[in-house]
């Protein structure tokens, strides 16, 4: 059997033959492995390591704490802080950056992670995972502010996920296409199991929270309602539909065999643009679906294109196999062209 590849060995690569990355990079994306590597394990001892259930605190979002999510967000900080390849973090568990102690060196990247995606599944062992985003620091700027992160998410200079469930999965771009590892429990590294990942353009597979079928906008509701409808109807063929609830689940999915998957806005709280978050949620996802042949949109516009004014600002997800996405962003454009005129 060939000699497998580490997940060292393809960053090495990706630095010196393909030179797509430099050192400083490569050290960064090591660093957060090994911190996916421990969360990975802190998630799978779950009840034997006293890890489940929730904390006594909520978040910046209002969303009460789970222990492995103040878990995660630690490991995170404390595996990143000192290794001088970033000038600061941002996390879904902190209100405000993390500027890197001035004790330790700064370096030139800032890091942005959801550290425990999915919580709401930890109690009930469904695959739950680790979304990061890496950005640079704008050259002219000495020392860091939030405003340095006001980056758009086509500014990324490597994304990706860590999937805790039957395997340990990382995926990983840094604009060469999609690589995923899954972690050697037995040598306690990542090994490169798939490259080059591609989504099939089309699909029969939707991903949806159904129970807000009735908040909707109509573009939402006339693509899911020609799903439903299968041979019958518009489509002419069936769909099937799949809701993990943890968003690095339904996009391992998708990344492994196509689908399209959906968190729109809807008027339960109509000023809200979404459920997830733009910074360390939608835009490194996005850059992962577009990266393996995929689209993605907030319904209207290529989400990567989004020009950020807030940390935590959320948006309308719309991802996944590109002629889905595109009717469905279509059905959108179409429902905002003014009524022609009697
Ligand atoms: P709902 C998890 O809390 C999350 O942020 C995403 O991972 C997931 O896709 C979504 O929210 C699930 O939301 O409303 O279905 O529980």
């Amino acid at each position: 059997m060939s000699k497998r590849v580490s997940l060292t060995q393809y960053l090495v690569e990706q630095q010196r033959v393909d030179g797509h990355i430099p050192s400083q990079l490569r050290l960064l994306l090591e660093v957060v492995a090994r911190a996916c590597k421990s969360i990975a394990l802190a998630v799978n001892k779950g009840d034997l390591g006293g890890v489940l259930g929730t904390a006594s605190s909520e978040n910046v979002q209002g969303e009460v704490q789970k222990k492995l999510d103040i878990i995660a967000n630690e490991v995170l900080i404390e595996a990143n802080e000192w290794g001088g390849h970033l000038a600061a973090m941002a996390s879904e568990e902190m209100e405000g950056i993390y500027l890197v102690p001035n004790r330790y060196p700064q370096g030139e990247y800032l890091l942005l992670f959801d550290p425990l995606d999915g919580s709401s599944n930890i109690d009930v062992n469904v695959s739950i995972g680790t979304i990061f985003s890496v950005l640079k620091k704008p050259d002219n700027a000495p020392g860091v502010t939030e405003q340095d992160f006001m980056q758009a998410g086509a500014k990324q200079v490597a994304a990706g996920y860590c999937v805790f469930g039957p395997q340990s999965t990382l995926v990983l771009t840094v604009g060469d296409g999609v690589a995923m590892f899954t972690l050697d429990r037995e040598k306690g590294s990542f090994v490169l199991t798939r490259e080059h990942v591609e989504i099939p353009p089309d699909t029969k597979e939707f991903a949806i929270n159904m129970s807000n079928m009735r908040h909707w906008d109509e573009p939402v509701k006339r693509y899911v309602n020609e799903c439903l409808e299968g041979k019958e109807g518009p489509r002419g063929k069936d769909f099937n539909m799949r809701w993990v609830a943890s968003m690095v689940a339904d996009v391992h999915r998708i990344l492994t065999r196509g689908g399209i998957f959906m968190y729109p806005w809807d008027k339960r709280d109509p000023d809200k643009p979404g459920k997830l978050r733009l910074m360390y949620e939608a835009n490194p996802m996005g850059w992962l679906i577009e990266q393996a042949g995929g689209m993605a949109t907030d319904g209207r516009q290529r989400i990567l294109d989004i020009q950020p004014t807030k940390l935590h600002q959320r948006v309308s997800v719309v991802l996944g196999s590109k002629n889905e996405v595109e009717r469905v962003t279509q059905y959108h454009l179409e429902a905002d062209k003014p009524a022609p005129s009697a």
